[in-house]
């Protein structure tokens, strides 16, 4: 693998790639990154080359469907119903990778506006909004809102263990927003402010239900106490199709040392799982780039717009 793709795994496992958009973005050009660089002799060899990549980027982040979704994609064009590479030259495999890789590109960038369209259209006037974590998804939403002119405030969480609503804050308040910063264990005291509660979205599973970063299920269940619209906002991409087949989202857990020095703790079981399940119905609505749907649409609007037969089967042609 080239330089690029193992430091884009690594900068993904770190979170200094974070959030599932940046993430798949990264994938794909370390992807692109490893077709330029490539000095395969054939095109079985390449292909061969490149699923190899495609795997060690996707097992970088277990619960990053729109990740996996996006490698799937790229790489099952190039093999026929029965498995086999199709008859291509190098040259011309080469192009087709990167062309892929763009045509990502230009897709997340279209549905991101889309996204930040129809969720700013449910975005009130003067309203206050509660964010977790840090997803680029709904700081465009945000950004969107306030740019015409609705006069939002927004209350960010600070997201331990990491802290990504950091990241949330200074972006937004760098924006011109009005953001106040508060500990994760404070949503419960700041509901009475807040009028709807917007996050983005890792991974949606057959069910509808959200996988997002710990905390969100929590969050979403207060929501629902307090008779609050709680949304995410997420591509049509971020549905895990493998789920369909029977496989549960897998949570990712991550290292210990995130959460406190086990070396202070030598008798305590530290756990760190990096995200938790929303059950359907806390959801009002996912927010996609193809419209506003209940939890229970989103498998049917997905359906509509992608191939949802099994990726592994398509790509292994088993
Ligand atoms: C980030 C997170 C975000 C989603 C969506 O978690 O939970 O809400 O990834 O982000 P982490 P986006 O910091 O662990 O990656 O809308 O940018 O795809």
């Amino acid at each position: 693998m080239n330089r690029v793709v193992k430091r884009t795994i690594s900068d993904i496992k770190s979170l200094k790639i974070q959030g599932a958009r940046n993430v798949a973005r990264a994938a794909m050009q370390a992807l692109g990154a490893q077709a330029r660089s490539s000095k395969a002799k054939s095109t079985g060899a390449f292909f061969k080359e490149l699923e190899r990549t495609a795997d060690a980027l996707a097992e970088s982040r277990p619960t990053e469907p729109m990740m996996r979704n996006a490698l799937e994609e790229a790489l099952r064009r190039f093999f026929s119903e029965v498995g086999a590479v199709k008859p291509t030259s190098l040259s011309e495999a080469r192009k087709q990778v990167l062309d892929e890789v763009n045509s990502f590109e230009k897709r997340v960038e279209q549905s991101k506006k889309m996204i930040a369209k129809f969720g700013a259209e449910r975005i009130p006037k003067g309203s206050t909004i509660l964010t977790h974590c840090h997803s680029s998804t709904v700081t465009a939403i945000l950004k969107r809102a306030h740019k015409l002119g609705k006069k939002i405030k927004v209350i960010c969480t600070e997201t331990r263990p990491l802290y990504q609503g950091h990241i949330t804050a200074k972006e937004l308040s760098s924006a011109g927003i009005k953001t106040t910063l508060i500990i994760d264990s404070a949503i419960k005291s700041f509901m009475k402010d807040v009028d709807l509660v917007l996050v983005g979205a890792d991974a949606i599973n057959s069910s509808g239900e959200l996988i997002n970063k710990i905390g969100t299920a929590t969050l979403a269940f207060v929501a629902y106490e307090e008779e609050l619209k709680f949304y995410s906002a997420a591509e049509l991409f971020k549905f895990d199709p493998l789920t369909l087949w029977g496989t549960v989202e897998p949570i990712e857990e991550r290292d210990r040392e995130e959460v406190a020095n086990p070396r202070k703790f030598p008798k305590v079981e530290i756990k760190n799982p990096a995200f938790d399940v929303t059950p359907a119905r806390h959801i009002t609505a996912y927010i996609t780039e193809y419209g506003v749907v209940a939890p229970q649409s989103l498998f049917a609007l997905a359906s509509k717009h992608f191939d949802m037969s099994n990726p592994y089967l398509t790509k292994r042609g088993k």
